[in-house]
Order: C-alpha cells, then structure tokens, then sequence
C-alpha cells in the first residue's frame, strides 16, 4: 500500500492554491505522511525558494533533500517513490486518460475556476483576502494578514484578462461549468473515483480546480453543495484519504478492468475538450510562430529570455462554447499535451488505435495526432526547448 511508510514528505503550499490542491490529494489519497508548510517558512525562504529559483507553489521536499517544483513533477517523484500498484496494472486507455486528464485539469477549468473566484467578491473576497494573508504572515496583527492578502488578491485577479474572463463571457462560462457539474454528477453516481473504484492521477489533477477554488470558495462552494452534491462527495473522499466510499460499499478498490474508461468520464472530457482543444490548438500555433520568429534559440534554452517561468505565447482568440474569447497562448499546458502524445507514441500500433479511438470520443484525437512544432521541456522550472528537438 502506498503510503504505509511515515514518510516526512514537506509539502509547501497554501490551502486556497489550485496546484497546491492537486499535490494534497495524491497525498491524502495514497495515505502518505506529510507536512504542510506556508511560504512564510524560515526555510522557505532561506532554502526552498533559492532551490527551486521560482516563488511558484507547491514545492515539495523529500527526506534525502530533493526539491521539486510543479505539481506534473512532485506526481511523477510520488509514483516513483511510492508506487501505486493500481496504477501499474492501468491500460494504456486509462495512461492516456490519465495524461490528458492532467492536462485537460491544468487549465480547462481554469476560466470557471477563476471567475468564481474572483466575480463574486461579495461572497468571496472576505475569505480569500484571509487565506492569502495567513499563508504569507501568521500569526500576525489582523491588520497585516489583511494586507498582505490584498495584495495577493489584486496579482492573482489580475489573471483575469489574460483568460479572458470578463462580464462579456462570464455567461458562457458560467453554462459551461453547469454542464461539467452535471455530467460529473452523471460519473460519480456510478462510480466513487474518475477511473473506477480507485483514486488516480487523474482525480488529483481535478481536485486541482473544483477543490483548490470551486470547492472551497464560499460561492462556488455553496453552488457545488446544491447542484452537485455527489461531485462535491467525491472532493471529500479524495481530500479525507476515504479507505471506502459510504455510496459504494461493494465498489473494489481498483480502476476498472480490461482497459475501460467510464463512458460517463469520457462525456466529461468530451465537454470540457469542445472548447479546450480550440485553445490548446490555437496554443500550438502560437508555439510554431514563436518557433519561426526564434530560429537561432537553441535547445535548452529558456522560452523567455527574460527567464519567465511560465511564459505566454502571444494574443489567441478561441472557440470557447460558441463565443469568441480574447486571451493568451500559454506554453506550460501544452508541455502537458506533449506528455499525453508520449503516452500515445510509445504504445504499439494495435494499442495505438484502440487508445485513438478512445482520444477520438473524448474529443482530442486532433490534438495527439496533428504535426507538433518544436518539443518542449522544463530546464530549472523554466519551459524550455527540449534537447531532442534541434
Ligand atoms: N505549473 C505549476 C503552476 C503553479 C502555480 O501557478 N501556482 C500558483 C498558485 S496556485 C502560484 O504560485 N502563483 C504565483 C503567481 O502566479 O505569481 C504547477 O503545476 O505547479
């Protein structure tokens, strides 16, 4: 079982952080021990920040000193540190839903994640301003708490725009996140995790969104309570570590078997893929134009010079359920793309077409198989050119 060990795993982060959500539920679904720390840590500052060269969270610190940043990253340390045997005996369905899953959860969501957040500060600015200021000064005067919040909350507010969340497309938003819930409702009346009868990669990448924000912000909160009580059961299990589900007491801890990936979860990345995809695609065109305007940059170099670790590609405007939507081409999600590509390249070719039409369904065949510009990787938690792509 993973996570028997006592593992003195640090996890640093904060409890409003969407990626920071994501990193918690793999712990707490695999029952393996850990720290939470803010980054007001003393050690934070004085070692973890200067490792990582990034104030991004999570950052995670193992026991022989190794310290990572991104939350793609902390989960591939967790699986090899401590293997899951469920998720060895996926298929390679599954890995694939897995892998686009991670990536559909890094920022498919994130336009209903942050305008919940952030459009209903009657609701929610109160709360936030709170959370933002413990996780950097605590305790501390009331006063001071509320003003480092604040400063947070108008950086991360900020964010808006370059998602193109504003009142012109907070409608659609709003209807497309409705839909998610009901057919996430749909999925967790059959089944008490995204795979099946066990917790994944998968689920944590989710948690990620409709936990960090969607679940916890008082608004979106109330509003999962009272249209999608079975979806936010399922944020329960996975961030109380449930050894068995109540709603599912027969249900064995274990995905389901021969390679099956729930039609209902599949209708859920069908959904979210309609609009995703356009950005995703719109994303990798930006990616080839960036390509072609920076011929001399060379393999390991830094996408942005100036050393931004999550750069935008420049000014896209996508199909986001019907209405055109303004935003930025952002780099790090189809780093995550390119790990679901993998995924599909490495099987061999009879795989590969069952995994294809599965990706078909789910409405990201396109994606996995159209010609990809330039490859790319992370070089000291900066999105870089991948030595393979000269
Ligand atoms: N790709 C990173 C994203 C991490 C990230 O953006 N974390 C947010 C908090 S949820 C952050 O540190 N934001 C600081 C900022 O945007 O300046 C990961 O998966 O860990």
């Amino acid at each position: 079982v993973p996570g028997e060990q006592d593992a003195d795993v640090f996890l640093y982060g904060a409890p409003a952080s969407l990626y920071t959500a994501k990193v918690r539920a793999w712990l707490s679904a695999f029952h393996v021990a850990f720290q939470e720390r803010f980054p007001s840590h003393l050690r934070y500052r004085s070692v973890i920040r200067p490792a990582v060269e990034t104030h991004r969270i999570p950052v995670v610190e193992f026991p022989d000193g190794t310290i990572v940043q991104d939350s793609t990253v902390i989960l591939d340390a967790f699986e090899r540190r401590f293997p899951d045997p469920n998720a060895s005996r996926l298929g390679p369905c599954q890995r694939l839903a897995v892998a686009l899953m991670e990536a559909l959860a890094d920022r498919g969501l994130a336009k209903p994640a942050m305008h919940y957040r952030w459009s209903f500060l009657a609701e929610n600015e109160a709360y936030l301003v709170g959370e933002f200021g413990r996780s950097l000064v605590f305790p501390a005067p009331a006063e001071e708490v509320e003003r480092l919040g604040r400063r947070v909350a108008a950086k991360m507010a900020a964010y808006l725009p370059m998602l193109g969340v504003d009142a012109r497309t907070a409608p659609a938003i709003e209807a497309s996140y409705g839909r998610t819930l009901g057919l996430l409702e749909a999925h967790f009346a059959r089944h008490p995790f995204a795979l099946g009868g066990a917790p994944s990669r998968a689920d944590c990448a989710l948690m990620g969104p409709l936990f960090g924000h969607l679940a916890r912000d008082p608004y979106p909160r109330l509003l999962m309570q009272q249209t999608a009580p079975l979806t936010f059961r399922w944020t329960e299990r996975m961030a109380w570590g449930e050894r068995q589900a109540p709603e599912f007491p027969n249900a064995p801890r274990a995905p389901l078997p021969n390679d099956e990936v729930p039609a209902t979860l599949v209708a859920v990345m069908r959904h979210v893929f309609a609009a995703f995809a356009d950005e995703l695609g719109k994303s990798l065109e930006a990616l080839a134009a960036w390509r072609a305007a920076h011929p001399d940059r060379r393999p390991g170099d830094w996408i942005s010079p100036e050393g931004a670790d999550q750069p935008a590609l420049g000014p896209i405007v996508v199909d986001y359920h019907g209405v055109a939507i303004e935003q930025q081409a952002l780099g790090h999600p189809l780093w995550l793309l390119q790990r679901a590509r993998d995924v599909l390249w490495s099987l061999g070719s009879d795989e590969r077409s069952r995994a294809l039409a599965f990706a078909d369904a789910a409405g990201a065949a396109d994606l996995l198989t159209r010609p990809w510009p330039v490859r790319l990787t992370r070089v000291r938690n900066r999105l870089a050119l991948d030595t393979a792509s000269a």
